[in-house]
């Protein structure tokens, strides 16, 4: 209960903003777009990672206000003087209660979104139904804001192939689960190859989260997977030192 209020002010006060992992180029390895990822600036605790308040602000009816902090943070960043991600694409993750929500365009009319910028990283668990009419409207105001679709964690849940054929996303990330075990397991690695071919067939880019050593970048990159996110790459840091590497990178 205290913590539900604390996450209430919390956001009311600006404490939960977001981290930015960078995503690269499978074949140059330079940056190409980064996920912006919400933390908790606990007054006490620390820095916060989403396992300790997701589900607090799920059963407390949060979520979409937080999804719509990470949001408005995220485009003043943007927008900020000499920002890093000024070249880049940026994808923020949007809970499946937000994009069932009937005030989804209106808060995006309210917003100054550049066009062909931004990504909506969308949960898989959104097949879980047929897609509801309301969902299906929001998803059309979305790419008319000129907002690219990407499904989440792709594999490890509900995806289904008619679903995204209806959906059309611009962009899937291949789940974790099923890069991590691509140098140990043959079937692991065409798994994934199988999938690049599936997202090739729909006109769909691949991104492979969880990409933690180089060994796995080569061989994801040789299966035609197009971006590259994890601690290989970078761990999820502040806009400040986002800000330092990417000028590094110049
Ligand atoms: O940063 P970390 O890997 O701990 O994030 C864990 C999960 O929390 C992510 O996979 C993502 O699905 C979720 N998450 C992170 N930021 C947001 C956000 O702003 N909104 C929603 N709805 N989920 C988020
Ligand atoms: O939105 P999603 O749940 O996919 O968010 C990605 C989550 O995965 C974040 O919590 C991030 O901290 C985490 N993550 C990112 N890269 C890696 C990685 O290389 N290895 C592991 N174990 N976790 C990662
Ligand atoms: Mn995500
Ligand atoms: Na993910």
């Amino acid at each position: 209960r205290q913590l539900a209020q604390d996450l209430r002010s919390g956001l009311a006060l600006g404490q939960i903003r977001p981290f930015y992992q960078v995503q690269v180029d499978a074949r140059s390895f330079r940056v190409n777009g980064v996920e912006a990822l919400a933390r908790w600036h606990h007054p006490t605790r620390g820095i916060l990672a989403p396992a300790h308040f997701l589900s607090i602000a799920s059963s407390n009816g949060l979520v979409a206000e937080l999804d719509d902090v990470v949001l408005k943070a995220v485009l003043s960043d943007m927008k900020s003087s000499a920002s890093p991600l000024k070249g880049i694409r940026v994808s923020v993750n949007l809970s499946a209660d937000r994009l069932d929500d009937p005030e989804l365009t209106a808060k995006l009319d309210g917003y100054d979104i550049p066009p062909g910028r931004l990504s909506f990283e969308l949960i898989e668990t959104i097949f879980l139904d047929s897609l509801s009419d309301q969902v299906r409207q929001n998803i059309q105001a979305i790419k008319s804001f000129g907002i690219d679709i990407e499904i989440d964690d792709l594999g490890s849940g509900h995806a289904s192939l008619l679903g995204l054929l209806e959906l059309r996303p611009d962009r899937v990330k291949i789940d974790r689960q099923l890069v991590t075990p691509i140098l140990q397991s043959v079937p692991s690695c065409r798994l994934v190859g199988s999938l690049v071919d599936i997202a090739r067939a729909l006109d769909m880019e691949v991104i492979a989260e969880g990409v933690e050593t180089l060994e796995h970048a080569n061989v994801l990159a040789a299966l035609g997977v197009h971006t590259l996110q994890g601690y290989a790459f970078g761990r999820p840091q502040s806009f400040a030192d986002l800000s330092a590497r990417l000028d590094q990178e110049i």
